[in-house]
Parts: C-alpha cells; structure tokens; sequence
C-alpha cells in the first residue's frame, strides 16, 4: 500500500492523464473488490464497465462500507442503485429493493429529482458520503465492486505466484521444485462468482516407466476383440506418488478365431460366419480372406 494523492492506493501502472494520479486497482475492504474509476460515463456505461470486471456498480449497504467508498476519492461517482423502473422504488444493481436493505443515506430531501432523476450517486465536494438522485444521462466517475477469489496456498514442494487480492479474470501460476512435476493445471483464474476454474496442482515426484508388460489375452476368442498390456510409473520414493507422461495402460484391436464353434470344434465354419459379417463392414476382403484360410 502506498500513500498517494491523499488516498491509500494499491498502486497499478496505468496513469490518469487528468490528474496525473495512478489510477487505483481494486482495493479489498469487508471481503469485496472495489474499484473507483475516473472514467466518464452514464450509468448504463458505467453498469456495463462494472459487468466486464465481472462485477456491479457498488452498493454500500452499511455506514463503514458507505463512508469506505466515498473516502476513495472526493467527486461526483455513480452508486449501483435505481428507480428508474418504478419511481421511488430503489432497486439495487444485485436485484434486491433498497427498501429491504438496513442501510441507507440519502442526502437532506433526498431523493428530489422526481421521475427526472433515477439514477443514486455521491455528489463530491463538501455533501461527503450522502446520496443523491440526479439524471442517469449524465456523465459522471463511478466505483465497481467484484467478488474476490480466496486466496491459494503454494503446493507442496511448489509455489504459487501471488498478489495482494484476486479479482475477476485474475490469474495465479504454479510451479513445482526442481525433481517434481505437476499434477493438475499450472494456472487457474478467478472467475465472476469468486471461484477459481480449478483446485491447485500437487507436485509429484518425477517418474519412469518401466517396460510395457505382457499383452492380455484377446477379449474375444472368435472375432475381434480388445487386448492390453500395462506398465508402472516408478520413483526413487516409494511413499510417494510419481507422476509420468502418457498413458499407463494400451488398449489396442485384435482378433481371434480360437474358438469359433458352430456345432463343431475346428471353426470350419467360421469362415462362412465371418463372410457375412464382413458384407456388413468395411474390412477388405482380400486380407480377410487371407487371415481365414
Ligand atoms: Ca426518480
């Protein structure tokens, strides 16, 4: 954290051009994201900005969280609530009515603006953190608010990268020490609910085949069938698991006529029995028939 332009900041590269100022990331307070941004824009525009964060226009919902986010910066900024749907029924950016919320601030006669006016906002300047209604159109800064993914702890004999909060669309990388190898995905990224697209990865000790054992028999003793062979992923450290790159077990076609009875005991008329399967696949005759006879 750093003390800077007044307020404290988790500094990012990104500069403001108006104010000279880095422009804050999200910034945790109460388990939540938030994210004061300079931009212009209506409330659609700044609802819509919030969405590709994977979050809402903030919604202080108790005095420590209202005076947090006013504090952020002192201007004008779009909160998540509006009546623009039903005049005087304040609904919230998540769905639920102001109404049913414990917390509210409006400013003295506050809300004024009628059906004129349908969209909440800090109003800057000296009114602190009351709210205001004023005209959706116009164009004003806002703060986002996102769900925050928890954070991971490093694998065993690995590490992860790490950053003070994650946020939506943020991404954490694995490694593993030098003699392990991963087990699982080397990267996960928050997503817009708070999760994470995986669990974190183990590290393994590294491995090696051994050779291939013995083909099985084929599964099928008249036709074709399936036989396989399997191998063992070995370390130097029996308690522990290895991990080695590719399969541990083939599986591949086969074919057998070893007993193929029909009423008798040589397959003799096997080779009949099989000229009608093969008219009922694409085999090519020619080797077939030579297989048979
Ligand atoms: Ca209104």
């Amino acid at each position: 954290m750093f003390h800077i332009c007044g307020t404290e900041f988790i500094v990012s590269k990104i500069l403001d051009l108006t104010t000279g100022c880095p422009i804050a990331d999200y910034v945790s307070f109460d388990g939540v994201g938030y994210k004061d941004y300079h931009s212009l824009m209506t409330y659609n525009e700044a609802r819509e900005r919030c969405a590709v964060d994977g979050g809402l226009l903030a919604m202080p919902k108790d005095s420590a969280t209202n005076t947090f986010l006013s504090g952020l910066r002192n201007d004008r900024r779009w909160l998540g609530f509006t009546d623009v749907i039903s005049e005087n029924q304040w609904m919230l950016e998540d769905g639920r009515t102001l109404t049913s919320s414990v917390y509210s601030n409006w400013g003295p006669s506050e809300p004024d603006g009628g059906v004129i006016e349908n969209c909440a906002s800090y109003p800057g300047t000296q009114y602190g953190s009351v709210w205001i209604d004023i005209e959706c159109s116009r164009e004003i800064g806002f703060i986002c608010q996102a769900a925050q993914c928890p954070s991971l702890a490093a694998p065993t004999n690995g590490n992860v990268t790490s950053v003070s909060l994650y946020m939506y669309l943020d991404e954490v990388r694995f490694s593993c020490d030098v003699g392990y190898v991963m087990s699982g995905s080397s990267t996960v990224t928050c997503q817009a609910d708070g999760t994470w697209t995986g669990d974190a990865p183990t590290c393994v000790v590294n491995g090696t085949w051994t050779q291939w054992g013995r083909w099985s028999g084929c599964d099928s003793q008249c036709g074709f069938g399936t036989k396989t062979r399997s191998r063992v992923c070995m370390t130097c450290l029996p308690e522990l698991y290895g991990s080695c790159p590719g399969q541990v077990q083939e599986t591949v076609l086969c074919y057998d006529t070893s007993r193929c009875y029909d009423g008798g005991a040589d397959g003799a008329n096997f080779k009949k029995n099989f000229t009608l399967l093969l008219q009922y696949t694409s085999h090519e005759w020619d080797s077939c028939q030579r297989n048979t006879e």
